[in-house]
């Protein structure tokens, strides 16, 4: 095994020695969320159209990054909120993208459809994740070379075609990119599958391809926290995840994602090309 490959090795066996602790504070971390529903007093605006934060969502970070700096001191955090600690640089060394609560705006309105996600990744690649959502008591989770698990049950996609399947896209007010092009490309999907949905959480809805449930997960612009752990999920479940270009997710800033089955991801790839300016 090259250099390299040799270090990747050991991290993920050190993960993998620390993987109970890691998931404990990660479901700790969901079930904070799930006890602490949002006052209005508690919800703040970001920049950007329809761009919330909550008192929770700060109030995770800082305990996730507290505790995970105990278990690995050397390492770096590319959370969303803007707390203590946090460098976003997910390219270099041992790096741990965080997104407290995805989903924040179905937390505010009572969705019970948001999760913690938590990706670790070193030099700039993807090695486990972390997802989990109280209020489904949903933890899906994966460790590079290792197989991808939902509630401790391994998960194995079947490499469906979006006819056969729920294709599930995001769009974001404050990402608003190219909504025409993106509602085209939704009605294709729309007319070319069994149903449609829009989550609201990309974390969860990329898990749900590693899941079988959903065939496709599309959305234009994400930012790394929040497809970083269920990146590699979807992966070792036999899925596959890249930006509507094919080339590779980006792990230092925004990119798209487009994650499914192999044959899935090509066919809404296809369609993207028609209305997608290059
Ligand atoms: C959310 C994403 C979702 C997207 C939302 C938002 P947040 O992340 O998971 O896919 O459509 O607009 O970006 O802000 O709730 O962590």
């Amino acid at each position: 095994m090259k250099q390299g490959g040799r270090a990747l090795e050991v991290l993920i066996q050190t993960i993998e020695k620390n993987r109970e602790a890691i998931e404990q504070i990660v479901l700790n971390a969901g079930r904070y969320m799930k006890d602490h529903p949002p006052q209005i007093k508690d919800v703040h605006r970001k920049a950007g159209l329809a761009n919330f934060v909550t008192d929770e969502d700060i109030q995770i970070q800082k305990d996730l990054i507290e505790k995970f700096r105990k278990i690995f001191p050397a390492c770096s955090f590319y959370g969303e909120e803007d707390t203590a600690g946090n460098s976003r640089n997910g390219k270099e060394g041992l790096c741990f993208f965080i997104d407290p609560i995805d989903g924040t705006t179905n937390f505010i309105f009572g969705y019970n459809h948001s999760c913690v996600s938590v990706g670790i990744g070193y030099n700039g690649k993807i090695l486990a994740g972390f997802v989990y959502n109280p209020f489904a008591d949903t933890f899906y989770s994966a460790l590079r070379g290792r197989g991808s698990l939902l509630n401790g049950k391994r998960l194995q996609i079947r490499n469906s075609p979006i006819a056969e399947g729920i294709v599930s896209f995001g769009c974001a007010r404050y990402n608003e990119g190219d909504t025409d092009a993106l509602f085209q490309i939704a009605k294709e999907l729309y007319l070319g599958s069994l149903s449609i949905r829009e989550g609201g959480s990309a974390a969860l809805d990329i898990c749900r391809v590693a899941a079988g449930a959903n065939v496709v997960y599309l959305e234009l612009k994400l930012n790394p926290y929040d497809y970083a752990a269920a990146s590699v999920i979807v992966e070792e479940a036999g899925g596959v995840i890249a930006q509507v270009d094919g080339s590779p997710i980006t792990l230092d800033r925004p990119c798209s994602i487009l994650a499914g089955t192999r044959t899935a991801t090509e066919e809404v790839r296809a369609i993207c090309s028609k209305y997608l300016k290059k």
